[in-house]
């Protein structure tokens, strides 16, 4: 293909997939009217690709899944977990509630585990490879989306996650040896793959895209060597073993970083086409043997950001084609693509009426980006208007009022060292334990109490200016005052306000900024069934006015126990927002930093002793390439650090990291120099925390003791478990006791329970302790 996209937004314009899947899931719907709304996604994807100019020469993906891409590789192959074997039909295939279910688990049937893709917002489930695994393919559902593709006259391009990268981001299975890589299991693998892309041949298909992007990354368990040694034998087996016309002409893409010397590779093998992203990554060394090896294919270069919201610059683009041509010579092709899926951003910015109009005129979702794709395909002499507005976009953006607002710029060039450091921690301590006065073992929550339908309705009714503000506000009020005085008869030691006002913790401080806008049908793919709505940072930040104070400072009034004010810290902020493209993440987060410090002074004056600032996604921004992460860290924690270090020695800060691998970022998390750092443990049964305090962090810690995943509720006995399982690795004076996260998608039922048995576990270990209860 000489245009195309690397993938396009399976959960539909209006989020049609997700409501769709949850009726079925709630039973209000059948597997056929299921099946219905999804082939009228598929197909409106087609008509639309279509409509905008893509078509010719399988152009046009085909990567429909109900649920996961991942997935649905695992479900392909036959690669599912002994668990579930009885869900699995005489031939191995799952069918559609199968599938749902080892998505999300039943009773005591573990889900599979989730966790971030690269490092992009979405969540992949994870398969468990063993050497007990067989792979064969025993479904087929992405051939048949190309014949249904093919039915409605158009040659799609099936999309599906290659070996290497399937193989790579698997887990060993739970009898596995230890050691075991899932990596060893490639030949076995191959097998299976070998029939798939014969099945397609046979469907007609001309060519089909493997996505790998573990090719960009280096920091697996696995050598660089034994990565390239896979993909050498995963692509001659598929590309040179297998020979056309077995096969379709083979498309493998590269997304999310640099591919380096994974190009090299590749090139050696029979592969049509490979995918480089030239947005986030740099472009392959082409030396001689590279140029030959690759005379009569195809170079798709990704010029058009797939994972962000902004109008490409296409003189800047064009530029980039050039030089790769250049450095190719006239044997090989270059098409033109986006970085990555589209996934990532959402439909159309013609959705977004109430979007001010100037910075509408400087976004491009995902059809806009198809555009952009297409013009930089016929080049400036043949798309004349698409480069001349690319060119007033961009003079236009730079001088907006508020994409560079002097008072904030002169406030970043003035931090000095001193800026991110505060006192030393024993002084601290010292402070904040006169203020505090807290029992050994103090009892906390992270901060959201469950959302009910009635704060979505009180919400969803002042956007419709159905109700007053004051009569929203007043909703609010009360609903702090009850779960303040909650936390009291439960003997929580350190209260929240339970953030009724928030639909999620990042647009949330995105609506109260000056920089940011919010979308109102920008959803894009989380994981499953779950969307978010990224705001769009598009200028200087800063905070007109406070922003949580009011709300701490109520909670505060009804109770004489020390009441935690909550941030969402600015990595976070800047993970789950789309961010601007023409200044470093870095001054971007030192930005929003500032204004998260203005709010931590304003809660201190107002009397809030304790400033919990979350950091969950701290781990998901680390670069895929070793070489860049150390960079990284230093920014991001510097970030917070500069959110932060303003507070008095007296008032305690608290951070709160989820979903992480804590591994790999310990450092950086002492480095946060936060007094109490919550974190996920439940699910691990506290293994992390041996690696914690070896590590050398000193301050207080609080392993989350159960998990809020599941409605499950702990019993007082197993949270009694884990905390004395704790107190081996931390010291009775730095153990706080919480949840594992925030309490917002859970029940009351549940919560009361389960913080009641955390409560009374909390008691016993502190009676045992010899300490006050
Ligand atoms: N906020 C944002 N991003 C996130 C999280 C978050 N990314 C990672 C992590 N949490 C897990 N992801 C999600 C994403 C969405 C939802 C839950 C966990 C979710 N979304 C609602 C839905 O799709 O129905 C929409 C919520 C709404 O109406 O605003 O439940 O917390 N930014
Ligand atoms: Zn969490």
């Amino acid at each position: 293909p000489a245009a195309t996209v690397l993938g396009y937004p399976r959960i539909g314009p209006r989020r049609e997939l997700k409501r769709a899947v949850e009726s079925f899931w709630a039973g209000r719907a059948t597997v056929p009217e299921l099946g219905a709304v999804a082939r009228e996604l598929r197909t409106g994807t087609r008509t639309r690709l279509a409509g905008l100019g893509l078509g010719e020469d399988a152009s046009i993906p085909s990567d429909f899944t109900f649920y996961d891409q991942v997935l649905s590789v695992a479900a392909h192959v036959g690669a599912i977990p002994d668990r579930f074997a009885d869900l699995r039909g005489p031939g191995g295939a799952l069918d559609l509630p199968g599938l749902f279910t080892v998505a999300r688990g039943e009773g005591d049937r573990a889900p599979l585990e989730m966790t971030k893709w690269f490092d992009s917002n979405y969540h992949y489930l994870v398969p468990e490879i063993g050497p007990e695994t067989e792979f064969r393919l025993v479904e087929t559902p992405s051939v048949k989306a190309f014949a249904e593709g093919l039915s409605d006259g158009v040659v799609t391009r099936p999309v599906i996650v290659g070996p290497v990268t399937f193989l790579l981001l698997s887990k060993p299975s739970a009898s596995a040896p230890e050691g075991f890589s899932p990596l060893s299991r490639l030949d076995d693998l191959l097998a299976a793959y070998t029939d798939w892309l014969r099945a397609f041949a046979e469907a007609g298909a001309t060519w089909v895209q493997l996505d790998e992007p573990a090719l960009v990354s280096d920091a697996w368990a696995e050598t660089p060597a034994q990565v390239s040694d896979a993909v050498g034998r995963a692509y001659r087996a598929l590309s040179v073993d297998l020979a056309r016309p077995e096969r379709p002409a083979l498309f493998v893409a590269a997304p999310y970083a640099t591919i380096g010397e994974r190009f090299a590779d590749l090139a050696q093998t029979g592969v049509e086409a490979i995918g480089v992203d030239l947005v986030r990554g740099q472009a392959p060394a082409i030396d001689g043997a590279v140029r030959a090896a690759l005379a009569g294919r195809t170079i798709v270069a990704g010029v058009v950001d797939g994972h962000n919201v902004w109008r490409t610059d296409l003189d800047a683009a064009a530029a980039k084609l050039d030089r790769l041509r250049e450095a190719v010579g006239p044997e090989v092709n270059v098409a033109v693509s986006t970085s990555t899926s589209l996934i990532h951003v959402p439909h159309t910015t013609a959705d977004e009426p109430d979007l001010e109009e100037r910075l509408r005129s400087w976004l491009a979702f995902a059809d806009e980006k198809v555009g952009e794709v297409l013009a930089l395909a016929a080049g400036p002499g043949a798309a004349p208007e698409a480069f001349t507005r690319s060119r007033e976009v961009a003079a236009d953006r730079a001088a907006a009022p508020g994409v560079v607002v002097p008072s904030v710029r002169d406030r970043t060039a003035a931090l000095t060292d001193a800026d991110f450091h505060r006192g030393d921690y024993d002084t601290r301590v010292a402070a904040q334990d006169a203020v505090l006065d807290l029992p050994p073992l103090p009892t906390t929550t992270i901060g959201s109490f469950p959302q009910t339908s009635e704060l979505r309705v009180a919400r969803a009714s002042l956007r419709k200016g159905e109700i007053t503000i004051d009569a929203y506000e007043e909703a609010m009020r009360a609903e702090i005052a009850r779960v303040i005085s909650l936390q009291e008869d439960l003997g929580l030691d350190v209260l929240v306000h339970g953030e009724p006002e928030r639909n999620d913790m990042v647009q949330y401080f995105a609506e109260n900024l000056d920089g940011f806008a919010v979308t109102q049908n920008g959803w894009v793919q989380s994981y499953g069934s779950r969307c978010t709505r990224p705001s769009i940072l598009w200028g200087d930040v800063s905070r007109p006015a406070p922003i949580t104070v009011g709300w701490s400072t109520y909670a505060a009034s009804r109770t004489d126990r020390p009441v935690k004010g909550m941030l969402t810290g600015p990595v976070t902020i800047l993970a789950w927002s789309f961010v601007r493209d023409d200044q470093p993440l870095a001054d971007t987060a030192n930005q929003v930093a500032l204004a998260l410090r203005d709010e931590i002074a304003d809660l201190e004056t107002a009397g809030i002793p304790v400033v919990q600032v979350d950091e969950p996604a701290l781990r998901e921004l680390l670069p895929l390439r070793r070489a860049d992460q150390q960079a990284y860290l230093d920014w991001s924690v510097a970030s917070f650090r500069l959110a932060t270090a303003g507070a008095a020695d007296a008032t305690q800060i608290h951070t709160h990291l989820c979903y992480s691998e804590f591994g790999e970022v310990i450092g950086a998390i002492d480095g946060l120099d936060a007094d109490v750092t919550s974190i996920e443990a439940a699910r691990s049964k506290m293994e992390i925390l041996p690696d914690i305090s070896g590590s050398g962090f000193a301050r207080g810690i609080g392993p989350g003791v159960y998990d809020i995943h599941s409605p499950r509720v702990p019993s007082t006995a197993e949270i009694t478990d884990l905390l004395t399982a704790a107190l081996a690795s931390v010291g009775e004076r730095k153990l706080w006791v919480n949840p594992d996260c925030g309490l917002k998608t859970r029940g009351y039922p549940e919560t009361v329970s389960s913080l009641e048995h955390l409560v009374a576990a909390t008691r016993t270990v502190r009676e045992r302790l010899g300490a006050p209860v």
